[in-house]
């Protein structure tokens, strides 16, 4: 049977509540016919437009999946600002990014914050989507693996390979994040490919089933040849996800 496509729209802190159900009204109609079958379509908006997405989600019957950027690794209690995961579940949020640069790199997120967080999105019944990638230099150096592996190894520490395999990992490689310069469908699919073995290797051989994502620049342009790769399974795609004609055109690229 062919493989069901994943493809995720991190809207990062665009849209408020009532352009979220504007542009969810609109990707209802603009979503091809049968797209649900062939894609796993999920959006990502912003905390406070998640109640207005699940009623507008829910409401119109629209063939889309609740997903959140982050949240906090605790329960409950005396953090302010943050958004712990039981609400998140409690709203019908599926999928939850995890590690993303923009948190790495901007809010000082750390492997161990990472992987605190990974164990309570699993806790709560949602699935995870841990965000790897190497930085620029990272890669003019050849140190590319070196650090998909380092960045694996800590979010993933003791996580089975029947646990590996109910996650979805996304290889973003932050030179390509929201800078226009999309990873080649070679590089997309080597470092799956990497990821994917490396994982086997670490948490046994059910790991293999795991879903990779493609991130960084994705535009309707890129989607069929970035899903060529036979470890690509799907895309996270940022700035093109904004606006319901762009995501759709995504969409429908990946049928
Ligand atoms: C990478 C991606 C989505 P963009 O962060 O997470 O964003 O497609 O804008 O590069």
């Amino acid at each position: 049977a062919p493989r069901r496509v994943l493809v995720a729209g991190n809207w990062k802190m665009h849209h408020d509540h009532l352009e979220t159900i504007r542009t969810l009204q609109e990707l209802g109609l603009r979503l091809p016919e049968g797209a649900s079958s062939r894609v796993e379509v999920v959006v990502h908006p912003p905390f406070t437009d998640l109640r207005s997405a699940q009623t507008t989600i829910e409401d119109r019957g629209l063939p889309l999946v609740l997903g959140a950027q982050h949240c906090y690794h605790q329960d409950a209690g005396a953090f302010t600002g943050e958004v712990a995961p039981p609400m998140l579940a409690r709203l019908g949020v599926r999928y939850v990014l995890v590690g993303h640069s923009e948190r790495r790199r901007l809010f000082g997120q750390d492997d161990q914050q990472v992987a605190a967080t990974l164990q309570a999105i699993r806790r709560h019944g949602m699935v995870p989507v841990l965000c790897v990638g190497e930085t620029e230099e990272e890669r003019a150096a050849g140190a590319t693996e070196e650090r998909l592996a380092a960045q694996l190894t800590a979010a993933l520490a003791g996580l089975d390979g029947e646990a590996v395999s109910a996650l979805v990992v996304a290889y973003e490689p932050v030179w390509a994040i929201g800078t226009g310069q999309t990873a080649t469908p070679e590089d997309a699919q080597a470092a799956c490919a990497f990821i994917r073995g490396r994982l086997v290797e670490a948490h046994g051989p059910e790991a293999a089933a795991v879903r990779l994502l493609y991130g960084g620049s994705v535009t309707p342009e890129t989607t069929l040849e970035l899903l060529r790769g036979r470890d690509v399974d799907g895309l996270l795609v940022g700035g093109a996800s904004l606006r319901a004609d762009s995501f759709a055109a995504i969409v429908q690229a990946a049928m």
